[in-house]
């Protein structure tokens, strides 16, 4: 977001405000806040001129203004109606040299998981991809995984979701009966690009069944809609942007955020990894994101792999 714009949304955010206000506020003229408000009023802001000033009296649903407009986190927003994959597009970005950029759309029509599965995102969902860049070495990165994970795992529990986090990458709603422990709400895809000792670029990409009827997911998926009704989507994406934030600006402060919202910890799991298949009980997780599990045979970190929620012993 420039700065002007910026400035602009801060002021209008605050309060009824006068062009000349705006003018001087902002250092420029009034005629270039007239086209400002202007070019607002196009992307669907009802903005009204009253006797105190402009005042901004309804805001859209979705989109870039919509999320930028009150949103407490440094991020300019990059909106599309539909794309393939909002990762696709915020890698090009990272590559082109972009920072702090959140791509978000409403429908992607060829998203993606890990592993490239397959990742259903019709229209009413929330799926984006954070570019960021931060000093760590690529061995960190998978921090930012869990630091997405709480984010979204507390904006969905604030649209009133009974979400928590599956180790690594899942939010679900805990359920015993289903096999995998929970209905999956949302799922995060981590990349990035580095050297040696530095990262370059880090995306994030962060997929959430926000307004979607349960019928248009697969089998062991779950909606904002299914669960708790309709979030206003703008709310959901600016909460979720600023707990991610907060959590990048404190590294440290991650992992005891993650052992708050996880559901993983103290559950029997089933790993499976490349070659093996390791089963116990979870009982931490060690940065950068390594789950503990104590097994038979003592206790392994795990750094990559699916994790499956078992049920208790004898029931
Ligand atoms: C993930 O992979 O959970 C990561 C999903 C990341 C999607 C976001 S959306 C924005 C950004 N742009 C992209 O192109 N991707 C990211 P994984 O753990 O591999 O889980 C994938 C599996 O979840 C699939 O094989 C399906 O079984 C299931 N699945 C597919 N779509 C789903 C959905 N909408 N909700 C719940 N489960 C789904």
């Amino acid at each position: 977001m420039n700065e002007t714009r910026r400035a602009l949304f801060d002021e209008l955010s605050s309060g009824a405000v006068s062009g000349p206000a705006l003018a001087e506020r902002l250092g420029v003229s009034r005629a270039a806040v007239w086209k400002q408000v202007e070019a607002l009023r196009d992307e669907g802001f009802v903005v009204e001129s009253t006797d105190a000033g402009y005042v901004v009296a309804e805001v859209p649903e979705f989109g870039a203004g919509a999320v930028e407009y009150g949103l407490d986190a440094g991020y300019t927003i990059e909106y599309h109606d539909t794309i393939g994959s909002t990762n696709d597009r915020g890698r090009d970005l990272a590559k082109a040299g972009e920072r702090d950029v959140v791509v978000l759309a409403d429908e992607q029509t060829g998203s993606r998981g890990r592993l490239r599965r397959a990742w259903t995102a019709p229209s009413g969902g929330v799926w984006l991809s954070i570019v960021f860049r931060p000093e760590c070495p690529p061995a960190h990165a998978p921090i930012y995984t869990l630091a997405a994970a709480v984010a979204t795992t507390r904006a969905a529990r604030e649209a009133g979701v009974d979400a928590s986090i599956k180790w690594p990458n899942d939010v679900l709603v805990s359920d015993d009966t289903t096999e995998r422990g929970g209905r999956k709400l949302a799922g995060i895809l981590t990349e990035m690009e580095g050297e040696a000792n530095r990262v370059s670029w880090i995306l994030v990409g962060i997929g959430v069944n926000a307004n979607v009827d349960g019928a248009l997911l697969p089998a062991g998926a779950t909606s904002v809609r299914e669960e708790a009704g309709d979030v206003e989507r703008r709310l959901f994406v600016q909460r979720l942007l600023e707990t991610f934030d907060d959590l990048r600006g404190d590294p440290d402060t991650i992992l005891d955020a993650w052992r708050d919202h996880a559901d993983t910890l103290g559950r029997r799991v089933r790993v499976e990894l490349t070659n093996e298949t390791i089963e116990g009980e979870a009982v931490d997780v060690e940065f950068p994101g390594a789950l503990v599990v104590r097994t038979e045979r003592g206790e392994r970190v795990i750094h990559t792999g699916d994790c499956e929620h078992l049920r208790p012993v004898g029931e």
